[in-house]
């Protein structure tokens, strides 16, 4: 089983201790006198051989099908996952059986926990729900994988338009490419998404939760009421930096494209940021780079085509960095069988994951790799969840699986903001001379605040979105407007044209199609800066924060590797706590780092309307 759930069905692992007081209610009545802690070990037991033998095969057929989209292969996976999702559903019902024995053991007690919470888009116990809701899911990923957009009138596929949205700077031109993504790829799926999430939501309250959401909120070893209050409270913590780098980049781009494409107040035309979901816009900080300060000097996309890099190589690189803190290197398998450039012939999801196929050692990443920054990060990211998965390689197959799922999505990002100008010397990317002095300390800030700070309300929107779907509260004809409400709300940017309920544009971005949750990676932005925080102190580092790498560190890789063997095995704040000595998920790591950059905002920003 790929233990980030790349498909929404093999979604054994997610997490929960808490189960909601109409569970117990909804148990099946025992015919039989009350189980035992003993079968309730012996359940486990079973539950886990059967999941871990199933899941091979399971992943084997989903990495073809994602490698290789044919109708064929889509069929194949559509009732294989299926025929797991069943199973889960199955085992959640038994599980469920023995919630109120007495004296379980802490393991019997969270496995069974595990079991119950963890189908991110569970089916009812219905003849034909499963197969329905496979049937969709499948054709929505794999339609997303096959998504072309237009460019000057021509077929454009998903991730050369994603590197052209990252380095055009023509306003029609990112209007089209923006446009004819949402409306070809998102559009034709808004059907099979509201389908989906009733077929999801007779699963989710077949299992005792309230609707999907509530489901997936439930995963992190609190009542889901506060989780969803914690993430308010960290997005309290780092707004008032958001909004100052909104200020201050509305701003830049109103000086550069002028008031007929970027007026000075209101929010942000979402296809001037560099992205195609104005998710993280690093890829435009030529636009916005203070002048003087803010000439770094080097690109590392530049630094890699300069060196004659390609993409094999730059995996070689990100692999060596894990080397350095120790971690043995990738098995052989790994070069041989993972997808790293996109192969020319046939239709593949370009969308980065990384794979564990055997609960073991065959682990793989699955890219389409372009010789640029962005890809450089997105390796780093990726590799972060293959060493993961093999830290805990050891653990029972329940708690195979991240200590929360922003913990899996933060490892990668940990590694990748050592990537500091000192590293890229010390690879031989960059010259001693071309390090950016102290003064370009708030460029190289900047630099970072676009990618990392850019992307936290859009991190929290995209599950806010899914959550109001599953309960209702955003009702089917009110898909679009929904959405547009939420992205202006949090990130305050608007569409290039105007949206109707005839598009679908959350069905534009991957993760909604394949059925992925989003809040991991809200979570992952924040986690990653208190790992960060943590490693450099470790590694004694006394300069400004941002400028730490934790390279070549064997003490870091060693207290790093204890919190990942644990897996899922205790509550995540016992994980955060083994490396960072604090219990608390929070932004103050964050915002420490970008400190010094805040004021500069602050005084940059005076006189400037805020705010949209
Ligand atoms: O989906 C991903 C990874 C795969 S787990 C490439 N990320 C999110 C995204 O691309 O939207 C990483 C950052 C956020
Ligand atoms: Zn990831």
């Amino acid at each position: 089983m790929s233990t980030i759930r790349i498909r929404p069905s093999l979604g054994v692992l997610a997490a929960l201790l808490a189960i909601p007081a109409a569970t117990a209610a909804q148990a099946p009545t025992a015919t039989t006198a009350a189980p035992t802690a003993a079968e309730a070990d012996a359940f486990v037991a079973d539950a886990e051989k059967q999941l871990a033998a199933v899941s091979v095969p399971n992943n084997r057929i989903n990495w073809v099908n994602a490698t290789y989209i044919t109708d064929d292969t889509d069929a194949l996976a559509a009732a294989d996952n299926a025929r797991l999702t069943e199973l889960q559903v199955k085992l959640a019902n038994e599980a469920a059986r023995f919630a109120t024995v007495k004296s379980l053991s802490y393991d019997t007690r969270r496995k069974l926990d595990l079991l119950r919470g963890g189908i991110v888009l569970p089916a009812a116990d219905r003849p034909g729900a499963a197969d329905e809701l496979a049937m969709l899911t499948t054709r929505m990923a794999s339609g997303y994988g096959k998504g072309r957009g237009t460019l000057d009138g021509k077929p454009i596929n998903g991730s050369d338009i994603e590197a052209a949205m990252g380095t055009s700077r023509d306003p029609a031109k990112l209007q089209e490419m923006w446009t004819s993504w949402h409306d070809n790829v998102g559009a034709p799926m808004r059907a099979d998404y509201q389908r989906m999430s009733v077929l999801a939501n007779e699963g989710a309250k077949g299992l005792g939760y309230a609707d999907t959401g509530a489901m997936w909120r439930s995963g992190y070893d609190m009542p889901p009421e506060q989780f969803a209050a914690l993430t308010d409270r960290i997005w309290g913590e780092v707004k008032p930096l958001y909004l100052a780098l909104h200020t201050y980049v509305r701003w830049k781009l109103n000086e550069k494209y002028g008031d007929a494409v970027q007026p000075r107040t209101g929010p942000i035309r979402a296809d001037l940021l560099g992205n195609m979901w104005a998710q993280e816009w690093g890829n435009i900080y030529d636009v916005v780079a203070p002048k003087g300060a803010g000439d770094l000097g080097y690109d590392v996309g530049e630094l890699l085509k300069a060196r004659q890099y390609d993409p094999v190589r730059m995996v070689k690189q990100g692999e060596a960095f894990y080397s350095s803190l120790g971690f043995a290197p990738l098995p052989e398998s790994f070069w041989q069988r993972s997808q790293i450039v996109k192969p020319a012939d046939r239709e593949v999801i370009c969308h980065a994951s990384a794979w564990d196929l055997d609960n073991a050692d065959d682990i793989r990443i699955k890219m389409c790799t372009k010789v640029n920054g962005d890809d450089f990060t997105t390796i780093h990211h990726e590799l972060g969840h293959n060493y993961y998965q093999r830290a805990y390689k050891a653990q029972p197959f329940l708690y195979k699986n991240g200590a929360n799922d922003g913990f899996h999505e933060a490892i990668g990002d940990t590694i990748a903001l050592s990537i500091t100008p000192d590293y890229l010397v010390n690879i031989g990317l960059l010259n001693r001379a071309q390090v950016p002095g102290p003064d370009k300390d708030i460029g190289l800030l900047l630099r970072q605040a676009m990618d990392k700070v850019a992307f936290l309300p859009f991190g929290l929107l995209i599950d806010k979105w899914r959550w109001q779907v599953f309960s209702g509260q955003i009702a089917p004809g009110g898909y679009q407007a929904g959405w547009d409400a939420l992205r202006l709300q949090y990130q305050g940017v608007k569409p290039p044209v105007a949206r109707d309920e005839t598009k679908f544009d959350p069905g534009a971005k991957y993760h909604v199609p394949a059925g992925v949750p989003y809040t991991r990676y809200f979570l992952a932005r924040v986690l990653q800066f208190q790992f960060y925080e943590a490693a450099c102190r470790q590694a004694g580092w006394k300069g400004p924060l941002h400028r730490c790498s934790f390279y070549d560190n064997k003490e870091v890789g060693r207290r790093l590797n204890a919190m990942l063997a644990m897996g899922q095995s205790k509550p995540w704040p016992d994980a955060l706590q083994t490396f960072t000595g604090s219990r608390e998920m929070s932004g103050k790591a964050l915002i420490a780092y970008f400190a010094p950059l805040k004021t500069w905002l602050d005084q940059q920003n005076k006189g400037k309307p805020q705010g949209w």
